[in-house]
């Protein structure tokens, strides 16, 4: 979700001395557990370390997965393009599976998978993924696919996604994941723009209680791809499914293979997958990554920010593997650390509003990892829910996706993490692959709402209009000054556009598109996609702030927040909230929390409106889509709602606002 317009942003060009205000002050701290310091896999002289020497940190991070042939260059960077382990040679199957049953634990749990229907579970071990992955591979080859070909997967979450994953991972050919949510439109042209000549999927999965068709999608897309030779089909639901002379079915071609299959060798720099980004608006970008750097950050920042001990722990992440944070944190990762995760189908109010804390007790999960999105959605349904549930097994909590309030990250940490339980906010994107920005739980003492600080390794910054570093307490542009190994290389097949959206805004510096303040100890707060961000009487405000003042008020769950044009102001902020379970809708509710924002955040941030509504507009991924609430609060028709999850939120929402019409 980077700009598509670099120069965009903070100050629109016109710039005062402020580039971004810093509103917020929050005092809370809270100290790694000290039996959890005194054991953790990374302490404080990481930081030294790297500091030292940032390539010859990477190595002995890259030294931990298992290579054929160890490369000769570690870094070669002709700005902006970036080799990893130039020379190296591995595989990256064989590294997340085979490695591990060599080493004796062929038995050990790799994945406990959880149907969203009660009682549906398979459990898979290392020696079990070893089969299904050569089968898998084996079966590809059947079909034609090579090494470099590009296989387009549109999965539900079941194991074979995964399997798919990794077996395209072993022979060498390159994965696209297709989110299960996508319209036939949207696989279609990703199908394309990366040439896939071979589409998985299943006929369905199961979500909210139902089967749920993927087959006739897909059927509907391929029938404009005429490059697609075979669509290999996965039978999950029982559903009917329209067969074309395309079509063969997973259980006739993938279980008559041999489960033996050896893996070669590839190039550190041979693609691994293309993932084509959330972004909300224009063609999507194919972001490219290969091997041997992506491996090497996954694995590193896996087992160095959840403190991950692979012999107890049992990790879930709680994302939908046709996102980036799946491929790396559920799949590779953790596989490459030989970890045991779990991987839950369905939704989590499905068949109850407990059931990811059903799951937690069930399997006695340590490390979780879900997004601020789901966090506020378990506030609103109330503290009672996670009460029931005995989840004292849990260790290390996680976020991820959008900057996450204070307030919500304080409720994680008492309601689900019983206050014992350090949660690290971690910043990262599709492009970076990889964490970049995190505390450490055995080393951060974290603040509430702060990613903290780039992790060893990574030259994370935040600058002015002009490139230069803020000072402590101010707000800017978040930057990376130095290439890092899970890095994008590219987007597929237009380096042109790779260079324009990240690397143009400022000299030698990739921007990621997201605003920033590094507060008076030096903390970094990520503070939104600088495309939201808002100018008020002359000051730059991010939506971020208001939004987390807004749900400090104890009667507010959620809060999105928009600039709307206004004669006095330039922008006014207008609000839309939705208030927690527990809180009535009262007539001066406005007026109480336009009170509150302007005590916590002062006058300045005072929004114009306030208005309460029942759902806000949200990408498939979970992300605020703020540019549609910007469509109503300025009475506009909507613009482009492709990518909402569930586009009637939008007529729920103009009814709230009398003025406003959607003609959605
Ligand atoms: C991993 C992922 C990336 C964008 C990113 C930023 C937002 C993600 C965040 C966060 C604040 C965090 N984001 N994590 N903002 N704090 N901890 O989400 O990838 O789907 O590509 O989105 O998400 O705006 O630029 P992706």
């Amino acid at each position: 979700m980077a700009p598509e317009t670099p120069g965009h942003g903070p100050g629109g060009g016109n710039q005062t001395q402020e580039t971004l205000s810093n509103l917020l002050q929050e005092t809370r701290r809270f100290e790694p557990p000290a039996d959890l310091a005194a054991a953790a896999n990374v302490t404080a002289s990481a930081y030294d370390e790297a500091q030292r020497d940032r390539l010859a940190f990477w190595e002995r991070a890259a030294e931990r997965l298992s290579w054929a042939d160890r490369w000769d260059t570690t870094l070669e960077w002709n700005p902006p393009f970036a080799k990893w382990f130039v020379g190296g040679r591995l595989n990256v199957a064989y590294n997340c599976v085979d490695r591990h049953v060599e080493a004796g634990n062929g038995g050990k749990v790799a994945y406990h998978w959880e149907g969203e229907p009660e009682g549906d579970s398979r459990t898979i071990t290392y020696s079990d993924l070893q089969r299904e992955v050569s089968k898998a591979a084996n079966a590809l080859l059947e079909l034609g696919v090579r090494k470099g070909d590009r296989v387009a997967i549109y999965l539900p979450m079941i194991p074979e996604l995964p399997i798919s994953m990794l077996a395209c991972a072993r022979i060498g050919a390159v994965h696209s994941v297709v989110f299960g949510g996508f319209s036939a439109t949207a696989l279609k042209n990703r199908i394309d723009d990366a040439d896939a000549k071979v589409v998985i999927t299943a006929d369905g999965g199961y979500r909210r209680n139902a089967p749920s068709a993927l087959k006739p999608t897909v059927d509907e897309a391929v029938a404009e791809c005429p490059q697609v030779e075979h669509v290999l089909v996965v039978r999950r639901t029982g559903q009917e499914v329209g067969a074309t002379d395309r079509d063969v079915w997973w259980h006739d071609l993938v279980d008559r293979q041999s489960d033996q299959h050896t893996p070669e060798a590839h190039d550190a720099e041979d693609p691994l997958y293309i993932l084509y980004t959330s972004g909300t608006t224009g063609k999507p970008k194919g972001i490219l990554h290969t091997g041997g750097g992506y491996l090497t950050q996954t694995a590193w920042t896996h087992q160095a920010v959840f403190d991950l001990k692979p012999e107890t722990d049992i990790y879930w992440c709680t994302a939908d593997i046709g996102w980036v944070t799946g491929h790396s944190y559920i799949v590779y990762g953790p596989l490459a650390n030989g970890a045991t995760s779990v991987i839950y189908e369905g939704t989590p109010d499905t068949p109850h509003r407990g059931r990811f804390w059903e799951i937690v007790q069930k399997y006695k999960i340590t490390l979780l990892y879900t997004a601020p999105t789901a966090i506020r959605t378990f506030m609103k349904w109330g503290d009672d829910i996670p009460a029931k549930f005995d989840m004292s097994s849990l260790r290390v909590l996680g976020s991820v996706g959008e900057p996450i309030n204070p307030e919500a990250y304080v409720w994680y940490r008492e309601h689900i993490g019983g206050n014992r339980c350090p949660v690290v906010d971690t910043w990262w994107q599709t492009e970076t692959g990889a964490i970049m920005i995190s505390p450490l739980p055995g080393v951060t003492a974290a603040k509430p709402g702060a990613a903290m600080r780039p992790l060893p390794g990574i030259s994370a910054d935040v600058v002015d209009d002009q490139g230069n570093s803020v000072p402590n307490g101010g707000g800017g542009f978040l930057v990376v000054r130095e290439p890092w190994p899970a890095m994008l290389r590219t987007i597929w097949g237009d380096d042109q556009r790779y260079i324009d959206t990240y690397w143009s805004r400022f000299e030698g510096m990739y921007f990621p598109g997201d605003g920033a303040k590094r507060d008076e100890d030096g903390d970094l707060w990520l503070l939104g996609r600088v495309d939201d961000v808002m100018l008020v009487s002359g000051h730059n405000i991010s939506t971020t702030e208001v939004e987390s003042a807004l749900v400090s008020h104890p009667k507010v769950a959620e809060a999105a927040v928009v600039g709307a044009t206004d004669p006095v102001t330039g922008q006014a902020i207008v609000s839309f909230v939705i208030l927690r379970g527990s809180a009535e809708e009262s007539d001066d509710i406005g007026a109480e929390l336009r009170a509150h924002v302007a005590k916590t955040l002062g006058p300045i941030a005072k929004p114009r409106q306030i208005l309460v509504v029942p759902e806000l507009p949200k990408t498939r991924s979970g992300k605020i889509m703020r540019r549609l609430l910007r469509d109503v609060a300025e009475n506009r028709s909507l613009g482009d709602v492709t990518t909402l999850t569930d586009s009637s939120v939008m007529n729920l929402i103009s009814e709230k606002l009398p003025s406003a019409k959607s003609e959605d």
